[in-house]
């Protein structure tokens, strides 16, 4: 484990290195305990570097066994080497010159899951952001590329299977038990791209001609006996290849592609060149296992890695601060592919969620930071929702400024221009500066600096002069490390709905820059006057939700109700409704705090009662609709001096109320959407179970009995409606035999399958309420639970403390105290896992102050600590600064 040094890394210090790597070998003799590499690296001094200059390269608990220059073994005095740092002191003063450095290292006992470890016996690295490091000594930073040639070496019977970057050049016997193959990369990449597979693995192949005729061997590796749940992703794998040359003209460069899946890993997946490592979890998918969500999740990632090929590796970041220059992107890449596979605005809706829902509250609270950070202390704390949501929302802006002729002739422009390149975002904006001719350096402020901007609107109607004029004024809350903010380039569009529910057609525009439905904003405060409307019109802003800001608007409730009934853009509409929504919520909870009544108008519960029914919508749109803000949603609008019990209360209430005044229609239209024919994935299909399934919730609220949530159970032919029947049973009516029984049932059928047993922890530990923290303890303790397996604790730990506002918030801070054993124990282990779980306790200064009190002593007391990992001293100093 890396222990805090203390050391912070700033964007300013950057330098590029004194000698480059312009060749890479690398020779493993792959062995459990004991696996020797031999890398043979050619040195090259960059012009301008002093001949001589010594030469310093990373290492991560390295153990090195020799080391020869240009051959010749390196007597003792030519070099120093510790764990993580080899200094070759006597440089030769050639031009060019080899390593060779042979290094020993144990992929067994390497729990970090980075670098090289094994996953059920399959050898498999990771090496993004600084893994490679842990494998041989190495200039482990993205600015240095290379070209890699790599020999494996390995038992037959263990490892049949040798993967690694590029294409296959040549296998065969090194005796009666080993066997090796050699792989060329021709492309130059970073060490964070580099990848071995070794093991034995279940395989589905297929093949992709790309538009210039190129064949393309697919390749999906999964564990014996899970091939059947491939499919989907190759199915995926294909659609991304085909989209991305028909939208970006980006075709694939290599002859084949090689994904893995692998049961112990800390993220999602890796772009790794050719040959992606994946989570499990984003690979495996039938219907009996697999929820809807769960086939998006894998077609949005199988893409998103896949896109990584030409944003990411073609086209790699200069240095770490330039993270969002990769993630953004591809994560706008893999929202627009999503968006055209399913329903536009569904997906729109959905993205909007996630970031409100996880992007805010970290750019709300003591870890915000900008999309491109200017210091960190450990970079893997930087892949977050900044860096790759709002990093996304910063590149679909430069989309709504430019419009999509000048966007895509701005990305050919990339490709053309830093093909083959470590770039910068400076590089990256400069591109759609120079194809449509505008000023970008205040739109560059998005990048820097760091919090949400509020963006307030007024609106003056006047009869007489027929004009209506719209008044926005931004502002952007201090963060950390920031206390000055400028105001920012907002595109906001727009529509003024006219009485009839059409959008009216202004004769002019004064007072600001507004053109192609679009306002913007450049000032902290700017009105703009619209001329020539004969009414006063309802004015829809944000429309597609164009800018991620926190939108005021000082609406009439009637104008809100308006937009949500006509507003021709459904994601306006969903904002529209989510508003009405959380104000009735966040008043409720004052309310019920105080020991006051909710108020609930019958105006609200019609709006719901109406889109539930109109089947002129989309079914996934009405889900979405009818899904009420989460009680962290609510919480974040709160602000401060949160109650998470008060705002389940209300929460109840006005899911109650809705399903009391719908009762008979929502159960007619439950029994509508029942499922005709075989199960399909397809987002039609899904958008029908999503909103039957929010209609069970309804219903068996009203009714107050697991009935027909339990039926539904029973009966289920997929994991989705299985799943959601699961869900109501456990959260609604936890203890009874119904909850009980159901949960016996799946643990009975899906026991021995790990990814499934995951929705049986998080079902658990969503049980509202104190009482269920007892019941998570007990679970780390099931057979199928294990604190080394990243999806497991996420599952059920990860769940419990971000997604259960009730049950994490104790008043006596138990939970909080729990949390912090947990950390603590898996931190010696895996410290990225460890530092990423403690960020649930990012909100914590906004509780009431009982919670705060009991959350703030045990935050302190992990960080007391003596011997903490770097990830985890710098997650928690932070969220206590
Ligand atoms: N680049 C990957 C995500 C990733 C990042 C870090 C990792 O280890 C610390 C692993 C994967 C992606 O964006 O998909
Ligand atoms: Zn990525």
């Amino acid at each position: 484990m890396r222990t805090e040094t203390g050391q912070t890394f700033r964007l300013s210090d950057y330098r590029p290195t004194p000698y480059a790597i312009p060749e890479t070998r690398l020779d493993f003799r792959l062995a459990p305990e004991r696996t020797i590499v031999h890398a043979r690296l050619t040195i090259e001094r960059r012009p301008g570097t002093e001949p001589g200059t010594p030469l310093l390269l990373d290492g991560d608990e390295l153990k090195l066994i020799s080391l020869a220059i240009n051959g010749i073994p390196a007597g003792n005095n030519s070099y120093r080497a510790t764990p993580d740092l080899l200094e070759i002191r006597d440089v030769p003063s050639a031009e060019r010159f080899t390593l060779d450095i042979v290094t020993e290292i144990n992929p067994t006992t390497n729990r970090q899951l980075s670098g090289l470890y094994r996953s059920s016996d399959v050898y498999c690295t990771q090496c993004e952001a600084e893994g490679f490091r842990r494998i041989t000594y190495y200039y482990d930073r993205p600015d240095v590329l290379s070209v890699y040639t790599v020999r494996l070496e390995a038992d037959r019977l263990a490892a049949p299977i040798l993967l690694s970057n590029g294409n296959p050049v040549e296998h065969g016997e090194v005796d009666s038990a080993r066997h090796y193959a050699i792989w060329h990369d021709p492309h130059p990449k970073p060490s964070y791209l580099f990848a071995l597979v070794a093991g034995s693995l279940g395989v589905v192949k297929d093949h992709f001609t790309t538009r210039s005729g190129r064949l393309v061997d697919l390749a999906i590796h999964v564990e014996h006996g899970k091939e059947g749940r491939a499919l989907y992703a190759m199915d995926a794998l294909k659609r991304s290849m085909a989209w991305d040359e028909k939208r970006f003209g980006r075709e694939y460069d290599l002859d084949v592609f090689n994904i893995v899946a692998v049961s112990d890993f800390n993220m999602g997946a890796m772009e790794n060149k050719g040959l992606n490592i994946f989570n499990d979890k984003y690979v495996l998918a039938d219907p009996e296992t697999a929820t809807d969500t769960d086939y998006a999740g894998i077609e949005a990632v199988i893409a998103h890695e896949y896109f990584h090929n030409w944003t990411g590796n073609r086209i790699t970041c200069r240095d770490w601060f330039q993270l969002c220059l990769k993630e953004g992107l591809t994560v706008y890449r893999d929202h627009e592919f999503s968006a055209d596979q399913r329903s536009r605005p569904v997906k729109r809706i959905a993205e909007v969620k996630i970031l409100k829902s996880q992007q805010f509250p970290e750019d709300a609270g003591p870890l915000a930071h900008p999309v491109r950070p200017r210091e960190y202390r450990e970079i893997n704390n930087f892949y977050t929702a900044t860096v790759y949501e709002k990093g996304s929302e910063v590149v679909r802006m430069i989309h709504t400024i430019i419009g999509p002729e000048l966007f895509r002739k701005g990305m050919d422009l990339y490709f053309e221009r830093h093909d083959g390149e470590a770039a910068t975002i400076e590089d990256f904006i400069k591109v759609f500066a120079d194809v449509s001719g505008k000023d970008f350096s205040q739109f560059a402020l998005w990048y820097d600096q760091a919090g949400t901007p509020k963006l307030e609107a007024d609106f003056a109607y006047d009869e007489k002069a027929q004009t209506y004029s719209i008044t926005l004024k931004q502002s952007l809350a201090l963060t950390p490390g920031q206390p000055h903010k400028k105001p920012m380039l907002i595109p906001i569009a727009f529509g003024l709905i006219g009485p009839d529910g059409k959008d009216m057609v202004p004769s002019a525009v004064t007072g600001g820059e507004v053109h192609d439905g679009v306002i913007y904003l450049q000032r902290e405060s700017e009105t703009f006057t619209f001329h020539g409307l004969a009414a006063r019109p309802v004015p829809s802003l944000l429309r597609g939700f164009s800018a991620p800001v926190n939108l005021v608007a000082s609406l009439s409730t009637s104008e809100q109700i308006f937009l949500a009934l006509n507003d021709s853009d459904p994601v306006a509409r969903w904002q529209a409704l989510n508003m009405i929504f959380t104000q009735v919520l966040t008043e409720g909870a004052r309310h019920l705090r105080l020991g006051k009544d909710m108020q609930i108008d019958d105006h609200v519960l019609e709006i719901a009662g109406r889109i539930a029914a109109d089947t002129t919508l989309d079914p996934a749109f009405r889900a979405l609709c009818l899904s009420l803000p989460s009680e962290n949603d609510i919480a974040r609008e709160i602000g401060e001096n949160v109650d998470p019990d008060a705002i389940l209360a209300a929460r109840d209430r006005l899911m109650a109320a809705i399903a009391a005044r719908y009762a008979d229609d929502f159960a007619a239209l439950y029994q509508s959407l029942t499922q005709q024919g075989p199960f399909s994935p397809d987002a039609q299909s899904a958008g029908r179970r999503s909103l039957r399934n929010i209609l069970l919730d309804y219903l068996s609220r009203h009714a107050m009995s697991p009935d027909r949530a339990a039926h539904q159970f029973a009966t289920a032919n997929n994991m989705t409606d299985r799943f959601a029947a699961l869900s109501v049973l456990v959260q609604r009516f936890g203890g009874s035999h119904e909850a009980r029984n159901a949960l016996a049932t799946f643990e009975q059928r899906f026991g021995e399958d790990g990814l499934v047993m995951d929705k049986w922890f998080s079902v658990q530990a969503m049980q509202p309420g104190p009482e269920v923290l007892a019941a998570i303890k007990a679970l780390t303790r099931h057979p199928a639970f294990s604190l080394d397996n990243p999806n497991r604790v996420r599952s059920l730990i990860g769940t419990f403390s971000a997604n259960n506002p009730t049950g994490f918030n104790r008043v006596d801070g138990a939970a909080y105290e729990f949390l912090a054993d947990t950390v603590l124990a898996i931190d010696p282990e895996n410290p990225q896992l460890a530092a990423r779980l403690l960020t649930a306790m990012r909100s914590w200064r906004s509780l009431e102050n009982q919670r705060r009190e009991k959350a703030k002593a045990a935050l302190q007391r992990i960080a007391a600590m003596q011997k903490l990992s770097t990830d985890l001293r710098d997650i928690v100093e932070r969220t206590l600064a």
